[in-house]
């Protein structure tokens, strides 16, 4: 009788115990891990911020295309038939999202970016970095895909950048309430690796909490409950690179220490009076 009045509470404890310890845990955990290196489709294009010039490298597509730049400014550049050609589109805000898109004769359009953006929802556009603000972009231009080689018309952008690319994003999960805890990341960036900005908004009311060149720092939550964090890492250019996890504050652990106190005070009575 005794024995099965006794392992509820011998377990009660260790999972009080192991929760406790979860709580006080200082360990980070690693919320995402990513390559340091970009994929080269479905990459999206943003401006430097000096002049945006296109030159057209030669094609033997079947189809005839137009390329434009259709955001933040709609103008067109050059036929893909135009080889040799370079074209100047001047200057565009720095951290503007250069969304170029391919006309097709065969009455399809396709953009850079994400494979959304295309009428098959594929992606249709290859961004090969070939040094600090100059990338190689090749389209496939039939629907579906083609046969996939990225080369039916290609183009040399220069004054481009790519956005900054999250590889490692560590913090705690479950914190205590007015605990301080300490996070961290690592973020992947062509143009200027070492001059990232990394802002942490913990509470998600879109300030921003903690700000630094770093990418590591320390910071407590003043009430409880559960929180949408966010990191967003800038480049000089402004563009961004944004991630969000979801945080969990709990309340001082007084009470679940205490109660873990007197359920092995309990224990240790009830084993006595077993002797
Ligand atoms: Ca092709
Ligand atoms: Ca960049
Ligand atoms: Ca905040």
């Amino acid at each position: 009788m005794k024995l099965f009045f006794n392992l509820p509470i011998a377990s009660t404890i260790a999972s009080l115990l192991s929760f406790a310890s979860f709580v006080t845990s200082t360990q980070a955990a690693v919320l995402y891990q990513a390559s340091p290196s970009y994929p080269q489709l479905g990459t999206r294009l943003y401006a430097s911020g000096s002049d945006v010039a296109v030159s057209i490298l030669p094609s033997e597509a079947a189809f005839d295309s137009y390329l434009w730049l259709t955001s933040p400014h709609r103008i067109p550049v050059a036929s893909n038939r135009e080889t040799g050609r370079l074209v100047n589109l001047g200057a565009v805000s720095p951290g503007a999202e250069l969304l170029f898109g391919l006309q097709v004769s065969s009455g399809y359009w396709y953009y850079t970016g994400d494979a959304s953006r295309n009428p098959d929802g594929l992606p249709h556009s290859k961004v090969t970095y070939l040094s600090p603000g100059v990338a190689r972009v090749g389209f496939e231009d039939l629907l579906g895909g083609g046969d996939w080689d990225f080369d039916d018309h290609t183009f040399i952008f220069s004054g481009i950048n790519l956005a900054p690319k999250l590889t490692e994003v560590q913090s705690k999960v479950v914190v205590k309430s007015g605990e301080v805890f300490d996070f961290s990341a690592s973020a992947f960036d062509f143009e200027n690796p070492n001059d990232l900005l990394f802002s942490w908004d913990f509470n998600g009311d879109g300030e921003i909490d903690y700000e630094g060149s770093e990418g590591k720092g320390a910071w407590s939550y003043g009430g409880q409950g559960i929180y949408t964090s966010s990191l967003t890492v800038t480049d000089p250019s402004g563009a961004k690179a944004q991630y969000s996890f979801q945080t969990e504050v709990v309340p001082e652990p007084t009470s679940v220490i205490s109660f873990a106190f007197l359920g092995t005070l309990g224990l240790g009575a009830i084993a006595r009076r077993k002797h």
